[in-house]
C-alpha cells in the first residue's frame, strides 16, 4: 500500500483525519482511486474499527454506505457505493437504521448506524 494506507486482507485503507459530509468523504476517496471503505467481514469490520483508535480514542467514521429509498423501513435498500455485494450486514447498531437519511457511519461501538449526510466525520477510504 501506499505512505498513510493501511493493509488488509489484498486491499489498502486509509483514514482521512478531517471533518467531511459523506459527499465530500466519497468525493476525497475518489480523488485517490479509492471509495469509501465496504464491509463484507467480521474480520473487515474489526480491522477498520482498530484503524479508527489512535491518538488514545476511539473515531467514528463515514463508510461507503447508503441507500436509495425508504431507507428506514427497508433495511435491504442499504447498499454499498462501490458496488460490492451487501453480504455482511450484521453489524447495523440496536434498532438501526432508524431514520430517513441515506447515510452510514462506523460508530464508536463498532457498529453501524443512519445519521444526516451533512453530519461531518472522518472517513475510511479503501482501494484494492
Ligand atoms: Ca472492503
Ligand atoms: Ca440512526
Amino acid at each position: 500500500c501506499d505512505d498513510g494506507w493501511n493493509d488488509f486482507g489484498g486491499n489498502c485503507y486509509l483514514v482521512r483525519e478531517e471533518y467531511f459530509s459523506q459527499a465530500d468523504a466519497k468525493e476525497y476517496c475518489e480523488v485517490y482511486g479509492s471509495n469509501l471503505a465496504s464491509i463484507h467481514s467480521h474480520e473487515e469490520q474489526d480491522f477498520i474499527h482498530s484503524i479508527l483508535n489512535f491518538g488514545g480514542e476511539q473515531h467514528q467514521a463515514w463508510i461507503g454506505l447508503t441507500c436509495d429509498s425508504n431507507c428506514m423501513t427497508e433495511q435491504s435498500n442499504w447498499r454499498w457505493m462501490d458496488g460490492s455485494p451487501m453480504d455482511y450486514k450484521e453489524a447495523w447498531g440496536m434498532g438501526e437504521p432508524d431514520s430517513y437519511d441515506p447515510c452510514a457511519r462506523l460508530r464508536l461501538d463498532n457498529t453501524w448506524a443512519d445519521i444526516a449526510c451533512s453530519s461531518v466525520f472522518y472517513s475510511v477510504c479503501e482501494k484494492p
